[in-house]
């Protein structure tokens, strides 16, 4: 019987990932290093400091840089992107995302964040549903990054559930391989290829219905 649903942020619940490149575009033509929208797609679901090292490696720069220059580095790129979410509002929601919270809320299906982004509680608070949900997973407390299962484990802890007990939703493959290893329902946003290992796929959150999201995962 499901009781709670985990969350992914970017791309699931909304869309910040053009924010994470104009910032990181900013830091990298500062650096001489070619940043384009591709390369960015690479990017998404990977914290902070693992792409900063994706971008430099880009460049060919990694080891021109100490640990310390990069957490400076690391810093400049977010404190950019924290200035360009103040943008954010209600209608960054991704198209459905309101209808679905709004039914699992009226179930009493309880809601976990299981972002890898630091700046989570902020950008749900500017789209208006950090009331909506039960606990967030802070990021800084995990050993491993998604693919890891660690995030939604502790997610599901943190709903004080078992994993069969939850739904997980994502748009990133990393994102579904850490649901799976968590032994939690996958439900993924995205084509069919890159969402092949999801136990449930849609190509649009707007297709996420809570009835036959729950008609699949209680089976
Ligand atoms: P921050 P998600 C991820 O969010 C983003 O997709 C990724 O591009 C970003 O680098 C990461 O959060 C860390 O974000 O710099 O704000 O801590 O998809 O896991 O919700
Ligand atoms: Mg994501």
């Amino acid at each position: 019987m499901i009781k709670g649903f985990i969350f992914d942020l970017d791309g699931v619940l909304t869309d910040t990932a053009e924010y994470h490149y104009l910032a990181w575009k900013k830091l990298a033509d500062r650096l001489g290093i070619q940043l384009d929208r591709k390369m960015n797609e690479q990017l998404k679901g990977i914290s902070r400091m693992d792409s900063l090292d994706r971008i430099l490696a880009i460049g060919n720069q990694m080891d021109r840089y100490t640990l310390e220059e990069k957490e400076k580095l690391a810093d400049e790129k977010n404190e950019d992107y924290k200035e360009l979410i103040l943008e954010v509002t209600p209608n960054d929601l991704l198209p459905g995302i309101a209808n679905l919270l709004a039914d699992l809320r009226a179930k009493d299906i309880r809601l976990a964040l299981a972002s890898a982004s630091k700046n989570g509680p902020v950008i749900m608070e500017r789209l208006g549903i950090a009331d909506m949900f039960d606990t967030v997973v802070d990021p800084a407390t995990l050993a491993k990054g998604k693919p890891d299962p660690e995030i939604f484990i502790k997610g599901a802890q943190q709903l004080k559930l078992k994993p069969i007990e939850c739904v997980g939703v994502e748009d990133a493959q990393a994102g579904i391989e850490s649901i799976n290893a968590a032994g939690i329902f996958s439900v993924g946003v995205g084509t069919k290829e890159m969402m092949k290992e999801a136990d449930y796929a849609v190509t649009s959150t707007q297709e996420l219905k809570l009835e036959e999201i729950l008609k699949r995962a209680n089976q």
